[in-house]
């Protein structure tokens, strides 16, 4: 048996990067699933191929889930990169999806506001300011003119940028890592899909050590594997609140005297995290439900 890492993950077929070279495995159709970034155990087939047998143990792993099936991001992560962008248009409800499922997974998350050389990235800087005092510090940067700012940041420690399509995700990728161009290239080859947007999960290496993880832009983010006591523990708003509302297990939808309505009446929530919130333990109610 030997070991390697998952650097891209194509539907059932996996490149395991190994200390002598690239392989390209298959799983054995088993349950849980292989994100990329997973350490596993192969068993090789042939030069250059093999047969997945066991994932060894996940210090995390980012994925979102509805009531029908799981999508796994990414796993063994340092820290997670929200990509947002004024352009296309910002969507706030994803972005607070996705710091919840980081939340959920104790990955720790920072927001990034790329193409910050179009004019309208200030009114989108300025939006995301009270973020940063949640703990999700907000970094702006052009993935065309400027990524130094993100550097220091990233150096040594394997990240994963999430986020919708279009907003540069890839763009910083191949910024950031010279060779990814053409080993994205390479990929469409292999799967003769020649398309420009990303359809897989892939890892590279950075030139000042660490990794990056790229993903397909997501529309949405279900969070059907998180439950209420979860969902409430992902803001750090609301963690802030326990046990201040009228009933010890106010849900904080439409109950009378709740401390998280006062706290956003009196303008220390942002109505737009507190929505997101009430979307989604709406999500939960409802899937809890019908089981
Ligand atoms: N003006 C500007 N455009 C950018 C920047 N980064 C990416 N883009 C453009 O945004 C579009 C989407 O980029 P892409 O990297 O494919 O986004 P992804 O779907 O998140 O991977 C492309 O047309 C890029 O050229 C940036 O920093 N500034
Ligand atoms: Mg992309
Ligand atoms: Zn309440």
């Amino acid at each position: 048996m030997r070991t390697g890492q998952v650097v891209a993950v194509f539907g059932k077929h996996f490149w395991v990067q190994t200390d002598d070279g690239l392989v390209e495995c298959v799983s054995r159709g088993r349950k849980g699933g292989i994100a990329c970034g997973d350490r596993i155990e192969f068993k090789a087939t042939s030069k250059g191929a093999g047969v997945i047998e066991r994932v060894l143990e996940r210090h995390n792993l980012l994925y979102r889930s509805d009531a029908f099936k799981t999508k796994l991001l990414a796993a063994n992560l340092d820290q997670a990169l929200i990509v947002t962008a004024a352009e296309p248009a910002f969507n706030e409800e994803l972005l607070n999806r996705c710091l919840v499922a980081c939340e959920a997974a104790g990955i720790p998350a920072r927001i990034v506001v790329n193409k910050a050389d179009l004019p309208q990235t200030a009114a989108l800087i300025d939006q995301l300011r009270p973020y940063a005092a949640l703990g999700y510090p907000v970094l702006a940067v052009s993935a065309k003119t400027d990524v130094a700012p993100l550097l220091p940041l990233i150096e040594g420690k394997t990240s994963v940028l999430v986020g919708p399509s279009g907003v540069g995700k890839s763009t910083l990728l191949n910024t950031l890592v010279p060779e990814a161009d053409a080993r994205t290239a390479e990929i469409s080859r292999a799967l003769s899909t020649g398309r420009h947007t990303t359809t897989h999960t892939r890892l590279f290496d950075l030139p000042g050590g660490g990794a990056l993880i790229d993903s397909p832009g997501m529309q949405a983010f279900a969070l059907a594997h998180v439950d209420l006591a979860g969902l409430q523990a992902a803001f750090p708003e609301l963690r802030r609140l326990a046990g201040r509302c009228r009933f010890y297990n106010c849900r904080h939808l439409k109950e009378p005297d709740c401390a998280v309505q006062a706290a956003c009446d009196a303008g220390e929530i942002l109505p737009a995290r507190l929505r997101a919130y009430r979307n989604l333990a709406q999500e939960i109610l409802a899937l809890a439900a019908t089981k």
